[in-house]
């Protein structure tokens, strides 16, 4: 693979070349991540790269853009038919980007906003204080119910009444439940609020129709690319036609200059994909395996954050007991299975050390594991954590997983 590359740096080639093999090698459990196909992988290092295009079809800031143009109007006409969208800007580099657009949209420093703490599954953008959403907003966070670890609409309602915010975010990146987002439009009504819902984790629950669509109900949904919904990495925003402008003008030039064309050209190609019905049989697998891997940890005697869950994501609570989730990590990762240490409800750990970890199952659904598979790795990681200071069971679980990788290539045009 790459022999230009090999033969004009070798150092990242080698790089390059070791993360093929880790990818292959190992498990994959970390929810957000996925392998693209190799179409996407193809357009994503296209010529395009190339190219300055600031500016929209057909009312650019360069010349030389009719190709690019074709390539973003491919790809705003498959995310509108898609999800069902009156209107969609997919420039946005990032989800991050993507929430910073909407919320310099709609708000004014200082402004009230509400989002789901991070705690609780929340994401950075979504007002944390280090974040620039809390530097530049006064931050109100919401919370899950204590007991059942599940957002308690009531609760919310009731807090969004006291605080009068002018957005509620809803969204989450370690969230296991289905979300209500008729009950958060009702809250928002209530409050007078505007929405605005980042589905970056669900986006392909939501396009198979495994999770409620939130394009009804909010004024703004946003995305990432890369997650459940197996494109590059990158993000999107929808909206109703009325923030149109205001929002294309925000993204460019409030915040970003040239688009990324190569990357929007390979999120053509994925949203192209995810019309195909094995996309939606592929996002029953997901949500079916999670829930196998959960009922599996769980029977194993580990604790899963809310009893477990409704879609592609987990968290396995260790709160109160002596070794971290950061210690989990690592020690899963010697034995070749990724997973990312996570913060659960009311954590009383820092981020960086954390109380459980979060696990997910869209990329090892798309190297076509099933069921059985899952019951395999749910066992494995359960002995992790219970030998998790015993050098032999790391090891003996490294050999299981290198076995069961070797059944499932990944990427053989690049082998
Ligand atoms: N960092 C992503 C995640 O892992 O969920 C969210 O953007």
């Amino acid at each position: 693979m790459f022999e230009k590359l090999k033969e004009t740096d070798p150092e990242i080639y080698d790089a390059i070349y070791k993360e093929v093999i880790r990818q292959h090698d190992g498990l994959e459990l970390i929810a957000s991540e996925n392998f693209v196909s190799y179409p996407v992988l193809e357009a994503a290092s296209c010529v395009m790269t190339n190219k300055y295009a600031e500016g929209y079809p057909g009312k650019r800031y360069y010349g030389g853009c009719t190709h690019v143009d074709e390539a973003e109007n491919l790809a705003r006409d498959r995310a509108k038919q898609l999800f069902e969208c009156e209107h969609v800007n997919v420039q946005p580099h990032s989800g991050s980007q993507a929430n910073m657009a909407v919320y310099f949209s709609v708000l004014k420093p200082g402004d009230t906003v509400m989002g789901l703490d991070l705690s609780c599954g929340g994401h950075l953008t979504h007002g944390l204080p280090l974040n620039f959403s809390g530097k530049f907003f006064n931050v109100v966070p919401y919370f899950v119910d204590k007991e059942t670890e599940v957002i308690d609409y009531d609760a919310v309602m009731k807090q969004a009444g006291e605080v009068g915010p002018k957005l509620i975010i809803v969204g989450a990146s370690a969230y296991p439940r289905t979300l209500d987002f008729k009950r958060f439009r009702e809250i928002c009504d209530e409050c007078g609020a505007l929405m605005m819902v980042d589905i970056a984790h669900i986006a392909g629950l939501i396009v198979a129709g495994l999770h409620p669509s939130p394009i009804p109900y909010a004024d703004f949904v946003t995305t990432t690319t890369h997650k459940t919904l197996r494109g590059p990495r990158g993000g999107m925003i929808m909206c109703k036609e009325q923030y149109a402008t205001d929002l294309d003008r925000e993204v460019m030039p409030g915040v970003q200059g040239g688009p990324l064309m190569h990357i929007i050209a390979a999120k053509a190609v994925a949203f192209k994909e995810a019309m195909k019905p094995e996309f939606n049989e592929y996002q029953k697998r997901i949500v079916e395996n999670a829930a196998t891997l959960a009922k599996t940890l769980s029977d194993e005697g580990q604790r899963m954050v809310s009893g477990g869950t409704d879609t592609h994501v987990m968290l396995v609570s260790f709160l109160g007991m002596k070794f971290s989730g950061r210690k989990i990590e690592n020690r899963l990762e010697e034995a070749k299975i990724t997973v990312n240490k996570n913060t659960v409800p009311f954590d009383d750990r820092k981020p960086f050390i954390a109380s459980g970890i979060r696990i997910g199952t869209p990329a090892v659904t798309t190297r076509g594991m099933g069921p059985e598979e899952m019951r395999q790795i749910g066992k494995m990681i359960a002995r992790v954590i219970e030998g998790r200071n015993d050098d032999a069971v790391i090891a003996a679980v490294r050999d299981e997983v290198s076995a069961l990788c070797e059944r499932f290539p990944l990427y053989p045009e690049l082998r």
